[in-house]
């Protein structure tokens, strides 16, 4: 008796008996080497299956970080960046050299001292001419009859002031000159009833017509020298002789 019967039928059958016990006595009638009652021993592996479908991604690792891979390749160039801090100061520069400058310089101030002395003495000569000593105060008229603020401009455009006698003798020299009613450099437009002078201060000398000022209709704050030489209050806006007084 063949101890073993053909190896494909013998394959055959215990493949069939592996699959369920239930079958086993199936397979017994038809197969004289399966024995139901002793389980199986599992066979030898088979063949590896072929590969699954791929799985889903898996968690990250917790094995070791692989190698750094090598540096990426440059990017565009960044934003400009926030202006930085000022520098440090400089160390100090060596002296210029001023010997131009300074030659120029000294030209213009001996330039000028010629003029102040040729305009010192034109003032003198003109002084001389009218019979004025230096010293002494000049007073000149161009002959406009003006208001007195027009009248105050005119005598500062010319590096003078309104005529204002300080004395009799300076209020006779005034008279002379004008030959008009002329304005004086006085005004009680500050405070009325306290006269003062243009140029700053309270009066020191005055020379008042009988029952002036009065500061009539409405309002006189400015001050007249008649033709005799007398003084009324007037209208600052009425139009007078401009008379301007020059330190000689
Ligand atoms: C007044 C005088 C006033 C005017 C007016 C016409 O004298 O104080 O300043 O001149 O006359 C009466
Ligand atoms: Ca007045
Ligand atoms: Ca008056």
């Amino acid at each position: 008796m063949h101890l073993f019967p053909s190896l494909s039928v013998l394959f055959l059958c215990v493949a069939r008996a592996s699959l369920e016990t239930k079958t086993c006595l199936d397979a017994e009638k038809t197969c004289s080497v399966v024995a139901c009652s002793v389980p199986v021993t599992n066979g030898t592996p088979g063949r590896d299956g072929r590969d699954g479908p791929k799985g889903e991604k898996g968690e990250p690792g917790q094995g070791l970080r692989g190698l750094q891979g090598p540096p990426g390749k440059m990017g565009p160039p960044g934003s400009t960046g926030v202006p930085g801090a000022p520098g440090l100061k400089g160390q100090k520069g060596d002296r210029g050299d001023n010997s131009a400058i300074e030659a120029k310089l000294a030209n213009l101030e001996s330039e000028l001292r010629n003029l102040k002395a040729q305009l010192d003495y034109t003032k003198k000569l003109q002084a001389f001419s009218l019979g004025k000593k230096s010293g002494q105060k000049l007073y000149l008229t161009n002959g406009e009859k003006l208001p007195f603020h027009k009248v105050k401009e005119l005598c500062e455009r010319h590096q003078a002031t309104v005529a204002t006698p300080r004395n009799a003798n300076e209020n006779q020299a005034i008279q002379k000159v004008a030959k008009d009613t002329a304005f004086l450099g006085i005004t009680d437009e500050k405070i009325e009833g306290q006269f003062t002078y243009v140029t700053g201060g309270q009066l020191a000398y005055s020379n008042w017509k009988k029952d002036e000022p009065n500061d009539h209709g409405s309002g006189e704050d400015c001050v007249v020298l008649l033709q005799d030489g007398l003084w009324n209050d007037i209208s600052c806006s009425s139009s007078f002789l401009a008379v301007c007084e020059f330190q000689v």
